[in-house]
């Protein structure tokens, strides 16, 4: 009678993790004993950004750290690429911190549709207008009160001379916080002030087309026990994914109060009859350049859904 193999020693060590840097398909998690570990995903379908928890096995047979399993995210940031498709950013945040400054120039339809991403991911959002040791206001009044009529606040502060940097802390505590916007407004100078025990630098440094230096990685740093800010890459613009936001208002609060005024329930307030928020526009109750910046996103949305449909037909 044969006897039974001895199952083969496997010596594999399970272990939670937090990601705190994602470069691509590398990983960095760091343990409950604030280690960090390089690491990489168990297949090609995990789908893992910074932020994440996840479950990780140490394979002593070939001394690597492989990520196993994404536990389940409060919430999940998202954008959509050129075809409409939607990417994971950061996942777990509690609050979007927007970031503009006088330099660059402020696409304040960039900070629109990043307010919409977090709004349809239940995440707050809030602006920081940085840089505000420079003479010029990159958010002018009418705009500002536009942006705290719809809900949102507004930080003014300098990671230069740190000008109301403690206001800033303040907002961070016991939170997971990322912070987004425009290449060079100052996310990382940022980070570097609000978080001076961490080496900001490892992040890996390469210059942009305009010779300037930029994370290219998204990276998590621990303030405290239960605070966590995260850096992202600059990026030009950006997209928020339309599956999960609310699809008669696009994720704008001020619309949103407004729309139940509205005659039609699923009106979307471009040409519709009996608008409540036309009226307002006409009226001057509502920002014109927050309407407008809702119509490109209903474009934008309307374009991704032909797109899709296309799609969809020719597959078939
Ligand atoms: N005047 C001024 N310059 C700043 C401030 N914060 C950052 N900068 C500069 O803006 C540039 C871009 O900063 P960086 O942190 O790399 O921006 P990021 O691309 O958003 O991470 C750097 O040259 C910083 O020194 C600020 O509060 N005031
Ligand atoms: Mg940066
Ligand atoms: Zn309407």
């Amino acid at each position: 009678m044969p006897t039974e193999k001895p199952a083969k020693a496997t010596r594999v060590e399970l272990f939670e993790a937090r990601v705190v840097a994602a470069y691509g398909r590398r990983f960095e998690v760091r343990d409950r004993a604030g280690e960090r570990h390089a690491a990489r995903p168990r297949g090609r379908k995990l789908s893992i950004v910074c932020g994440d928890r996840v479950s990780c096995e140490y394979d002593a047979t070939h001394d690597e750290i492989v990520i196993s399993a994404v536990l389940p995210r409060s919430t999940l940031l998202a954008r959509a690429n050129l075809r409409g498709v939607s990417e994971p950013v950061a996942a777990n945040l509690t609050q979007l911190l927007v970031v503009i400054a006088t330099e660059p120039t402020p696409d304040l339809f960039v900070l629109d549709r990043y307010l919409c991403a977090a709004t349809a991911a239940g995440i707050r959002g809030h602006i920081v207008v940085n840089k505000s040791d420079l003479p010029n206001n990159a958010l002018p009044i009418s705009d500002a009160a536009a942006y705290q009529a719809a809900g949102y606040p507004i930080t003014r502060c300098s990671a230069a001379t740190g000008l109301h940097l403690e206001k800033v802390q303040a907002l961070l505590r016991a939170a997971t916080s990322a912070l987004v916007g425009q290449s060079g407004v100052g996310k990382s100078s940022l980070v570097a002030a609000l978080a001076p025990s961490q080496d900001v630098k490892t992040g890996e440094l390469t210059r942009d087309d305009e010779g300037r230096h930029t994370t290219t990685a998204s990276r998590a740093f621990e303030l405290d026990a239960n605070s966590w800010l995260i850096d992202s890459p600059g990026v030009r613009d950006f997209a928020p994914t339309l599956e999960h936001i609310e699809q008669t208002t696009l994720g704008f609060p001020e619309i949103a109060r407004l729309a139940p005024a509205c005659r039609f329930q699923d009106c979307r307030h471009l040409q519709e009859p009996n608008c409540a928020v036309q009226a307002a526009v006409a009226g001057g109750r509502l920002n014109a350049r927050r309407y407008e910046s809702y119509r490109r996103l209903r474009r934008l949305h309307d374009d991704f859904a032909t797109a899709r449909s296309a799609r969809s037909h020719r597959s078939r």
